[in-house]
């Protein structure tokens, strides 16, 4: 069979650059990277659970289902913060090391024996995963959910798949990489052009890109004068005012009826048979705890505020549910995956865990959760409920 023309002959590739040493040497950069990306990913799955009202994220988890601890409050916001900024990060090698082996991609024949085919197969899981975990994960940190899938199980599946891919092909490749480090880069071929940049020249374009795709997100994370440098972050904006901090989702977006949060609100209590209602008054009389604490969501951000509303173990105890195994958050929201969430005995008696009525000395703004909003220490912010109804306990 003959080769076809163009990216299907070796001459097409003329980049002296190109090279075993130089995918090596990129392979190398970029595997730490990737396991911090990594780690961080699945401890973040671990840290959803129990998970959105009552079921669990992802039906076959792997057994990292250990009890996420409750504190420093700042865990999540730290774990995640290294997920998304780790990740942005090494996109530049990434796309570098792709680059570096672009021409493999239109090899002829396309395999010369099964085990190559299972090689190639193997090499097509690996990159279509990383670009499809890049993608889902960059459009999540956006804030952008285009997909009909849901974001959190599609990248935790896309995860399982990368991993694997990854490991098989390190161990298929650490022969070729020990031999491509210790030939050095070696003289380019026949048919390849003079070169436009150096090697060190390529290497300092993709620290430069992974510097500036960093700066331009990472003030989200940790806040501070880098907030102002961080040009792609969609919270960036910050308006004055004690409730001045940014919103994910509105109100209005949340089709919740302001009507209903008005004098009439009630929240319902309920553990069994024992049900009790308290109006926004009734809930102000208790006894006020004041905790600063971070929300921190899976899309890379973090906002710290004083927030300032009665303990979750003390409601539990108006309805004799101190020692209840977990409880179930529900909101006004009438629709939607995050309009409920579970929390576990663990995470609704730690001491910072709040029904926040106020924050940084005001009211809760509508938008921010008014009458009653969750905040809990350590966790993923999907378990910071907004606008609470209902605070079911169960055995
Ligand atoms: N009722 C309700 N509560 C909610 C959400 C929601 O969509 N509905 N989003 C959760 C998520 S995923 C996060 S990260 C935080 C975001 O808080 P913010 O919308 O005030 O920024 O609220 C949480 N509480
Ligand atoms: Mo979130």
């Amino acid at each position: 069979m003959r080769t076809p023309p163009g990216p299907f002959r070796p001459t097409f590739w003329r980049s002296p650059l190109r090279g075993p040493w130089l995918t090596t040497l990129l392979g190398a950069l970029l595997l730490p990277g990737v396991v911090v990306v990594a780690v961080t990913g699945f401890l973040s799955e671990a840290a959803y659970e129990p998970s959105l009202g009552g079921n669990a994220i992802v039906p076959v988890a792997l057994p990292l289902t250990f009890g996420w601890p409750t504190s420093p409050p700042w865990l999540y916001a730290l774990t995640q913060g290294l997920h998304v900024n780790a990740g942005l990060a090494v996109v530049p090698l990434l796309l570098a090391k792709l680059w570096s082996v672009v021409p493999k991609l239109f090899a002829w024949p396309p395999a010369r024996s099964p085990a190559a085919l299972v090689e190639r197969l193997s090499i097509a899981l690996l990159v279509g995963s990383a670009l499809f975990e890049l993608v889902t994960g960059v459009t999540n940190m956006q804030n952008w959910y285009p997909w009909g899938f849901n974001f959190v199980v599609a990248h935790y599946y896309g995860a399982v798949v990368f991993v694997a891919a990854l490991v098989a092909h390190v161990v298929v490749k650490l022969p070729t990489m020990r031999r491509a480090w210790r030939d050095r880069p070696g003289t380019p071929p026949a048919h390849a052009a003079e070169p436009t940049i150096t090697r060190r020249g390529l290497l300092g374009l993709v620290g430069a890109g992974s510097a500036a795709v960093l700066l331009a997100n990472v003030g989200e994370t940790i806040g501070g004068p880098l907030r102002a440098t961080a040009l792609l972050a969609p919270r960036r904006a910050t308006r004055p005012g004690p409730n001045g901090f940014p919103v994910n989702k509105t109100a209005a977006a949340a089709r919740v009826d302001p009507a209903l949060t008005g004098p009439g609100w009630r929240l319902l209590l309920v553990h069994g048979d024992a049900r009790r209602e308290l109006s926004r008054d009734e809930l102000l009389a208790l006894d006020q705890r004041t905790e600063t604490l971070p929300i921190a969501c899976v899309e890379g951000w973090t906002t710290t505020q004083e927030w300032e509303g009665v303990p979750l173990a003390a409601l539990a105890e108006l309805v004799g549910a101190g020692d209840a195994g977990d409880v179930l958050v529900e909101s006004l929201q009438p629709r939607g995956v995050l309009r409920a969430a579970t929390l576990s005995h663990r995470q609704f008696s730690a001491e910072p865990s709040l029904l926040a009525l106020r924050v940084n000395g005001v009211d809760l703004s509508l938008d921010h959760g008014f009458p009653a909003r969750i905040v809990v220490p350590a966790l993923p912010g999907v378990h910071a409920t907004k606008w609470v109804s209902t605070m079911t306990f169960a055995a």
